[in-house]
């Protein structure tokens, strides 16, 4: 972080070097401000006409001298000072109000969303004196709704507060309101929050999927927030107010990441990155994420790779330099322009590679598949929901030990086995990787090559987990991505997996409206009926 931050235009030398002196001085822990340098900052800032401000850390150190104009300053960018999971700044601001007025909604909005230690502003009388000290703290328990403290005012003779200990005791009350984290485990602890327009039932039912994919992603879930509302902005996504609380939840909750159940576009990602000091992600990435974790075929990792870079590429911008207010907000401006200039090249460049990388496999396929073809071998293809049970299907069909997991998507690299039918007809059955709503276009397009697989089929079991409660939602979901893959005019049959889990009478209705066959994928002796009804299909 720079020293001096902020336009020095239309200073004397003499009025520089002074604001210079300032970053060598320091103040005593208990204090929230020595007396002499509330004095030579007033004094400074009354003559230049400008408010000046101080970062200062916990050892009483001015890090960053910060000059603004007549309204306000610009805080800078003090992401390099991440804090601890649960854990403030380690920063307090101080600076000076050239009109007579207490701390603003500014500077609360500041003390919040950038996890200050503290926020001080001191008022300057009209011959330049320093008037008052007015300051502010998070309130680690919301009283009636309200996340800061503000002390009485006080006197410039009175600057010894216990700041250290103050500041100290705000953060052992955080750690007790979130008495749940233990710090150090080393694991991402997100927040999961949805902004919908969507009825409450469905969002919930989405932010609990939205949990599961956290978890398979190995991420623990410290909280979820739901917002409704009647319109959703497009450009904002989320309210300052409820970015506040938000930024409280992350701190009681030592939260290292939020993550939103809606797809947030690039100007959406932005305008809250300006404003929130936490890494954030949206549902797509993290499925991304997910794929990239488990994708093992250097096929898979491509494919993925590409997808990830794809969503990225629009997304990465310089934190804006245009402040969301005349004081404070997030600053700087991330990477250096140049250096962002110089990254989304090699992004590129690696996009057009991976591209053509693809494309080889892709060739390479149609080749294997032509041989396969030639053998005249049925294809069957299972598909359906994440952790419907396709892969304990295939295994218990071919006596194979594809991977099976209650976890999603398990399965990306898709595998093909034989199976023999009792009346001796040979097909090739193959496992692919599960769908899910709202399943990233990214990953759509990056595994066109996987689902191009699908339109050789000569079968598609569509595997449903009647066992869990939207397994309707999930059907539709499915046969949707399958119309949106030209996938629909191949023969189809459902298959009601997980009947064990599941009343006699009820599965009997489901099979009835549904038209399927239930039946245990992990019980050989419930097949039958499947194994017949394939057969009848492919030899026909
Ligand atoms: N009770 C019961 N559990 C089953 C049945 N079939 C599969 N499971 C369980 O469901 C979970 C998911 O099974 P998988 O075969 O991995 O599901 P998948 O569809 O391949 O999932 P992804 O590859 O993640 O898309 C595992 O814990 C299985 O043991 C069944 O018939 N009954
Ligand atoms: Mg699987």
């Amino acid at each position: 972080m720079k020293r001096l931050f902020g336009s020095t235009g239309g200073l004397k030398a003499s009025q520089i070097r002074r604001l210079e002196n300032l970053y060598r001085r320091r103040i005593p822990t208990e204090f929230v401000v020595t007396f002499e340098i509330a004095r030579e900052i007033s004094k400074l800032s009354h003559e230049i006409r400008r408010q000046i401000g101080l970062l200062v850390n916990r050892l009483g150190k001015i890090a960053c001298v910060i000059v603004g104009n007549y309204q306000g300053i610009v805080i800078p960018d003090i992401s390099e000072y991440r804090a601890a999971p649960g854990r403030l700044k380690g920063l307090r601001c101080i600076h000076t109000h050239l009109k007579n007025e207490p701390l603003t909604k500014d500077d609360l909005t500041d003390l919040v969303l950038l996890r200050l230690d503290i926020i001080a502003a001191i008022t300057i009388t009209t011959d330049g004196r320093p008037n008052q000290v007015h300051v502010g703290h998070i309130l680690p328990k919301s009283q009636k709704g309200k996340q800061c403290r503000i002390l009485a005012p006080l006197n410039p003779g009175q600057l010894d507060i216990g700041c250290l200990e103050l500041i100290k005791a705000v953060e052992t009350e955080l750690a007790h309101a979130g008495h749940l984290y233990k710090a150090g485990s080393g694991k991402e602890r997100a927040i999961l929050i949805s902004v919908t327009t969507a009825p409450r039932s469905i969002a919930m039912d989405s932010l609990a999927e939205l949990k599961e994919l956290a978890l398979s992603s190995g991420i623990d879930v410290a909280a979820t927030v739901l917002q409704q509302r009647r319109r959703v902005d497009s450009r904002f996504l989320i309210g300052l107010g409820k970015l506040q609380d938000i930024t409280i939840l992350i701190l009681k909750n030592g939260a290292t990441l939020i993550i939103f159940d809606q797809e947030l576009n690039p100007s959406q990602m932005r305008s809250i990155s300006d404003k929130i000091d936490i890494k954030i992600i949206d549902r797509t990435q993290l499925i991304l994420d997910i794929f990239a974790q488990r994708a093992q075929t250097r096929e898979g990792k491509l494919q993925v790779e590409l997808a990830q870079l794809k969503y990225l590429l629009p997304r990465l911008i310089a934190k804006s330099t245009a402040m969301s207010r005349l004081t404070g907000g997030i600053g700087g401006r991330g990477p250096g322009e140049t250096k962002l200039e110089i990254h989304r090249r090699r992004v590129r460049d690696r996009i057009t590679r991976l591209g053509k990388d693809v494309l080889l496999i892709k060739k390479q396929r149609k080749q294997q598949k032509a041989r396969r073809q030639k053998k005249g071998l049925p294809v069957i293809s299972i598909i359906g929901y994440t952790n419907a049970g396709k892969s304990t299907l295939l295994n218990t069909l071919t006596k194979s030990d594809v991977r099976v997991e209650d976890r999603l998507f398990a399965t990306l690299d898709p595998s093909s086995r034989r199976l023999k039918f009792p009346k001796d007809v040979e097909v090739i059955i193959t496992d692919t990787v599960g769908f899910i709503k709202d399943l990233p276009r990214e990953l759509m397009v990056a595994f066109r090559a996987t689902f191009e697989e699908l339109e050789s089929a000569d079968l598609l079991l569509h595997i449903i987990d009647i066992s869990n409660a939207h397994f309707k939602e999930r059907i539709e979901s499915v046969e949707k991505i399958l119309g949106d893959l030209n996938l629909n005019n191949i023969p189809l049959v459902r298959v009601l997996n997980k009947q064990d889990l599941v009343d006699r009478e009820i599965i009997n209705r489901h099979i009835k409206q549904f038209e399927g066959i239930a039946i245990s994928a992990n019980n050989e002796s419930t097949l039958m009926p499947l194994l017949e009804k394939m057969q009848a299909l492919v030899s026909a």
